[in-house]
């Protein structure tokens, strides 16, 4: 083990002197629904035992020093699972929120949304809301959820923006560029991750971030969410590192 949140391993001269931290980080929180059936539990038990698994990373990547983590947690897709599933998916962000925000609070963190909050019952909408006005003026690690969240609705939710802009007068067509394309979207401004990691042996995108993805190192590993510790954070962020020390200041494209 390389790591064991040993933390003067990460401060000068240790593990990580010289190497970066990834600045922004994605992750893909799947294999719930499956780690609960190997146990021959509910899939509601998974995505409990995957809320748990939050907690800790959230927890860590604030620890190491991560600036963005953006986690998906519910796709537009996911309306599609049986209604008793869905109700309760919808009730674990206000359940998350009324746990951890004084301890989103009192770690700086500030909490941030991607996706179409309409829609949503509106005691999530509710929960959501106090969280972003209540972390608004924080300075530390961006928490960023994906909720309800599509990549291609996302593109085409920009580019509506933008076409009724031009029909508005406010803007050209020659003005279009790929950065101020990028402020159209739910993440606007935000930098694009370093690092996506898929857990649960999927090695697919599964819609999430398409734009942003478009230059980000990929970190697949077969555990299931829920089994998903602090160590193979650390794993991926090592091997993010040695890809980045590979390239060693040559470009990548
Ligand atoms: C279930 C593992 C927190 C993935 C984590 C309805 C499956 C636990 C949130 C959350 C979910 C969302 C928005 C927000 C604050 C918290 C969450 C969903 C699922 C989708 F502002 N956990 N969590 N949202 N699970």
């Amino acid at each position: 083990m390389t790591m064991a949140g040993n933390k003067r391993e990460l401060e000068p001269g240790g593990l990580t002197a010289g190497k970066k931290i990834p600045r922004h980080v994605a992750i893909i929180m799947d294999g719930n629904g499956r780690w609960a059936k190997k146990r021959y539990l509910p899939r509601i038990a998974g995505h409990r035992a995957g809320m748990k698994t939050m907690r800790k990373i959230v927890e860590f990547a604030n620890e190491i020093g991560v600036g963005i983590l953006s986690l998906y947690a519910f796709s537009t897709e996911n309306w599609k699972r049986p209604p008793r599933e869905v109700d309760f998916l919808m009730r674990l962000p206000e359940e998350y929120l009324q746990r951890e925000l004084p301890l989103l609070i009192e770690k700086n963190i500030v909490v941030s949304i991607m996706g179409e909050p309409a829609g949503l019952p509106a005691r999530t909408q509710k929960a959501i809301d106090t969280a972003l006005e209540k972390t608004r003026g924080n300075t530390g690690m961006i928490l960023n959820f994906a909720f309800n969240y599509g990549g291609r609705t996302e593109i085409i939710h920009a580019v509506k923006t933008l076409c009724s802009e031009i029909v508005y007068g406010h803007l050209h067509v020659d003005e279009i560029t790929e950065d101020m394309f990028g402020k159209y979207l739910y993440s606007g401004g935000m930098p694009d991750p370093d690092l996506l990691i898929r857990p649960s042996g999927e090695l697919r995108i599964s819609n999430f971030l398409l734009w942003q993805l478009a230059y980000t190192e990929l970190w697949f590993t077969d555990v299931l969410w829920p089994d998903f510790e602090k160590e193979h954070f650390w794993e991926a962020v090592l091997e993010y590192q040695q890809r980045e020390r590979r390239f060693g200041g040559v470009s990548k494209f």
